[in-house]
């Protein structure tokens, strides 16, 4: 039976006996082989009860048996939710409970805190490890290497991926199988991959970069990944002689090109270095090219809406720029008060539609109806501008938002901490410049009068709530917080206050 995401990027490999996974043990594992793996998982998720349209909540270490569970997953028509492996548990409950997942992975490490909060919502538990051991890989070894795909429609819900709220709390985007396939092919086509490339593979695959873009864009074509557990440049240097292609956020080349090592000779033979996430400076940009004679491919995505523009594979990759449209997407920028389209050349919202664009936010509608439209253009909040060839440029977001590494922060949900603390009467969050983050987030606290607040302290109730990407790189006790005549914090004078905080600081 039909199952679009499956056939095309797992049951097309069947009985092929490449590698698919080059892994940093010097392992590797065949697609045949992959594929036995979960279809032996697929099992286990049946067997456990798991339904189509059931949540899974995997928070585990990054592994091959990891991968493999996205791809049961699809087989067995089950959504696929992964998880931040920096979460604390009171962060993974709040997904679990809002998912209403009916089964939780995590780390043996993580099973006695997470397994009375599953127990408490009615969903089991399972471990898997980063040597992809654990209960769940017992369970998987008795089962048959085979397994009855469940039908299902590109419509089909095949992820659900969590996104912070400038309210602070998180709302899960909702993708189909038609979202992440489309956008896999066009990709794939887009920046001209095959068979015959092999991407290193050093994101975490708990995002969309690094398990839809990179992943599934390799499964598309059937080539294969130096499979990385995290970005480590001693490991990416020596295996990148290896690879055609790598992808990767902002902070893995300015680490690249502070490394002597990372030279021109190194990377003469590859194809292709993307980067995402974040914004890339034109300079970084420049000083790559400068030692390596390569044009890094800039792209521009979001969670909710897989990939919409890419700088082209053939022609001028502009520096500072996102690129253009991809083929089968619809991008405007309009008047954010008005929604109004507006010329090129013009500051605005911008605005994206295509198959690439999630279906809503999980039982959400009211969040949902605020930002995708009827006529199925969603708003992203990032603004920009159009320039006269047709390439666009991210120039600042309406959201609130803090881009660290790649990763979101988002400052409401770090202010509603900070505010909890006692002797705190209020407090802001902003992000400013930072030289290997590309962005950090600062906290500034003003004090209850006659009150000390206790920093430390602090610090220790962040830690508990937050996961440690989140935290505050520093905390200033300030006099009072600059206001519009609204009452409104201006963000803006912060942002411009402490912008070289932590100017020539080492990463
Ligand atoms: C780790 N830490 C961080 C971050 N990562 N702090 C702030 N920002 C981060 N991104 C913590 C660590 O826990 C550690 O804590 C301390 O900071 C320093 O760690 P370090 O060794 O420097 O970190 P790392 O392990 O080397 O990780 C940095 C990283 C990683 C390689 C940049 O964060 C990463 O792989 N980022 C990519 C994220 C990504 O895939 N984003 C895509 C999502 P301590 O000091 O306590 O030891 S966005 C997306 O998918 C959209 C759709 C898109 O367009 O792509
Ligand atoms: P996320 O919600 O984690 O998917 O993050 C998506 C956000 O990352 C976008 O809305 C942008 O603000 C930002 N982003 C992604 N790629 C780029 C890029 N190439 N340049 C600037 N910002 C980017």
């Amino acid at each position: 039976m039909a199952n679009p995401l499956h056939d095309r990027l797992f049951a097309a490999h069947e009985g092929r006996t490449e590698t698919f996974l080059h892994l940093a043990d010097g392992g590797a594992l065949s697609y045949a082989e992959f594929l036995a793996l979960s279809a032996r998982l697929a099992n286990v998720l049946a067997a456990a009860g798991l339904a189509p349209g059931d949540r899974l909540a995997a928070q585990v270490p990054k592994s091959p048996e990891a991968l493999a569970l996205y791809a049961a997953c699809a087989q067995a028509g089950v959504v696929f939710l992964p998880l931040n492996t920096a979460y604390t548990v009171e962060e993974l409950s709040y997904f679990i409970e809002n998912s209403g997942a009916r089964l939780v992975v995590c780390d043996p490490g993580q099973q006695a805190a997470l397994a009375p909060v599953a127990a408490g919502l009615g969903a089991q538990i399972e471990t898997l490890d980063a040597r992809g051991a654990g209960s769940l890989m017992d369970a998987a070894r008795d089962m048959p290497a085979a397994f009855e795909t469940v039908a299902r429609s590109e419509d089909d819900l095949a992820g659900l991926l969590y996104t912070s709220g400038t309210t602070g709390r998180s709302k899960g985007a909702m993708l189909t199988q038609g979202n992440l396939l489309s956008n896999a092919l066009t990709l794939a086509e887009a920046w001209r991959f095959d068979a015959d490339d092999v991407l290193l593979h050093a994101l975490p695959i708990f995002h969309t970069h690094g398990l839809f873009v990179a992943t599934n864009v390799m499964l598309a074509v059937g080539g294969a990944m130096i499979f990385l557990p995290k970005f480590d440049p001693d490991a990416v240097i020596a295996r990148l002689p290896e690879a055609t292609a790598m992808m990767g956020v902002p902070t893995f080349y300015t680490r690249l090109l502070d490394d002597q090592r990372f030279s021109g000779e190194l990377v003469a033979h590859m194809r292709l270095f993307v980067s995402g996430s974040a914004p890339l400076l034109a300079e970084t940009h420049r000083r790559f090219e400068a030692r390596t004679g390569h044009r890094i491919l800039e792209r521009y995505g979001m969670t909710e809406t897989n990939m919409n523009t890419s700088n082209p594979y053939e022609g001028e990759r502009r520096p500072g720029t996102v690129g253009v449209p991809l083929p089968d997407v619809d991008l405007k920028i309009t008047d954010p008060e008005t929604g109004a389209a507006l010329p090129r050349g013009e500051i605005g919202m911008i605005e994206v539609r295509g198959p690439n664009v999630f279906k809503g936010y999980w039982r959400m509608p009211d969040k949902t109806a605020e930002e995708l439209r009827p006529d199925g253009f969603f708003i992203t909040g990032d603004l920009g501008m159009i320039d006269a060839d047709g390439y666009v440029h991210i120039v600042g977001r309406s959201k609130d938002l803090v881009i660290s590494g790649g990763l979101n922060v988002y400052p409401k949900e770090i202010e509603l901490v900070l505010d909890a603390q006692p002797g705190v009467l209020e407090s802001a969050v902003v992000g400013v410049p930072h030289p290997d983050l590309g962005e950090t987030a600062v906290g500034l606290i003003v004090a209850e009068p006659d009150a000390r607040p206790d920093i430390a302290a602090i610090e220790e109730a962040v830690r508990g709530a937050l996961a440690r990407f989140k935290h505050p790189r520093k905390l200033l006790v300030v006099e009072s917080l600059p206001r519009n005549a609204m009452g409104k914090v201006q963000k803006n004078a912060l942002r411009a206050r402490y912008r070289d905080l932590f100017a020539g600081v080492e990463g």
